[in-house]
């Protein structure tokens, strides 16, 4: 493998003690905890667009990341490169996975049929790749949203001829997201939305986008791709109202158009801080419906209010991340993807191994942090506790159905109050966690 990483080697686990900025200090991939290898909890995946084709532009500056190994141009053989640098990246930092949009990895050309050809030839590259380093596919998913014939979105466009078009080039999608052995497929909604209802038909738009993952579905079905079709929450960005605004608005949504069992979450930190909710509370609201598929790793940051993808390296945010999954039992076949980006002024190649070193390690220690919290029970056993009203008596009736208004007024004529109610003890839990941080 030719070195576009030279003065990188193997990245390998050297623990807490270590001060080698390239090397992981609490990430150990064999180790076992609850059962389970480190690697196979965490399942990282990094993503192909950030990490390969960010350039650092934004709204008020040009590209400041100039790589080595780009040629500038948008033709195949600089995209086939690409991939020898993303494997050669992905092989020295020890990631299982990888993701990425059709367009991120091939360039578009000048018909669908072309555009098509070109994806081919790089995903005959992304095949062998993938053989000689045994790193995997995590998902693959359509860019539906950067070409200017999506404006007014690609399901939900008002010109048919968009939504036809948006299908062919899902239809490929899938395609080749099942030769590549992809273990899931990402809806994310990118322009499906709107800026305006004065010129919007919401429900027609909604139907719309609940018949194009029918179609996606039933497509995926007929080649034998049994991947996990995942949706993706955002409340804004690039439309000031996406349809996918939140996990409980996505639910709702795949529970009204009959796309239950079908299309679970993928869950984004930025996203669901955008929302105004916490990333733990997305992934409860999810988990708890049986719909937490995979997760988008990354982080806002606090004093600006859009999408800034920054990696992730809160250590409590990846505690209460982990305590959510490990209560679950996992991810797979979904995983922990890094849809993050380094800063525009990290100019230098080594930047992307600094960035996803250091999220990787934030996501390892909260994965120990929260099977320390889980194997002494303490946090469990107060919420077990907090609830232990319902085990027996009046609220094992109303769990079970048993009682109804009339039984239940009857209880409080006789009993005459409710029995006093005891701590919610948040200082004392936070304390706890502290503890365990
Ligand atoms: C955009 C975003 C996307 C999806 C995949 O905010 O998160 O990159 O993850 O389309
Ligand atoms: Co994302």
């Amino acid at each position: 493998m030719s070195e576009f990483f030279p003065e990188v080697g193997r990245i390998g686990y050297e623990g807490p003690q270590s001060t080698n900025p390239l090397a992981f200090r609490h990430y150990n991939p064999e180790e076992v905890i609850e059962g389970r290898s480190m690697q196979d909890w965490l399942r990282f995946a990094v993503c192909y667009w950030h990490t390969f084709r960010g350039d650092g532009t934004d709204p008020f500056g040009a590209a400041t990341l100039q790589r080595p190994w780009d040629d500038g141009s948008n033709s195949v053989d600089n995209a086939l490169k690409r991939v020898d640098v993303a494997f050669e990246f992905m092989s020295k930092l020890g990631a299982p996975f990888y993701c990425f949009h059709d367009r991120d990895v091939a360039p578009e050309g000048s018909s669908l049929a072309e555009t098509n050809r070109n994806l081919d030839a790089i995903v005959a590259r992304l095949k062998e790749a993938q053989n000689a380093t045994g790193i995997r596919l995590l998902w693959g998913t359509a860019n539906l949203f950067t070409n200017p014939r999506f404006m007014h979105g690609a399901a939900t466009s008002p010109n048919a001829d968009v939504f036809a078009f948006a299908a062919a080039q899902v239809k490929k999608a899938i395609e080749v997201t099942h030769e590549l052995g992809g273990e899931n497929y990402v809806f994310w909604g990118g322009r499906e939305g709107y800026m305006n209802l004065y010129n919007t038909n919401m429900k027609r738009e909604l139907d719309h986008l609940a018949a194009f993952m029918h179609m996606a579905k039933d497509y995926a079905k007929s080649i034998g791709f049994d991947g996990q079709f995942l949706f993706e929450p955002k409340p804004k960005e690039p439309t000031k109202h996406q349809y996918d605004f939140d996990a409980a608005a996505c639910l709702n949504f795949v529970r009204q158009y009959g796309l239950e069992g079908i299309v679970k979450l993928n869950i984004e930190t930025n996203h669901a801080t955008l929302a105004g909710h916490s990333m733990m509370h997305e992934l409860e609201y999810a988990s708890i419906q049986g719909a937490l598929g995979s997760i988008d790793a990354n982080t806002g940051d606090l004093l600006l209010g859009w999408d800034t993808d920054q990696f992730p390296t809160d250590i409590y945010l990846c505690t209460q991340i982990m305590l959510v999954i490990m209560k679950q039992g996992g991810l797979q076949p979904g995983g922990t993807n890094f849809d993050a980006k380094v800063r525009r002024e990290s100019i230098d190649p080594i930047d992307l191994f600094h960035a996803h070193i250091g999220g990787m390690d934030a996501f390892a220690r909260g994965l120990r942090t929260a099977a320390a919290i889980r194997k002494d029970g303490i946090l469990s056993d107060f919420v077990q506790q907090r609830y232990s009203s319902y085990d027996s008596g009046i609220g094992e009736k109303i769990e079970n159905g048993s009682v109804g208004f009339a039984e239940l007024e009857a209880y409080m004529l006789e009993k005459g109050d409710a029995d006093a109610n005891s701590s919610g003890r948040q200082e004392m839990l936070e304390n706890l966690i502290n503890r365990y941080i």
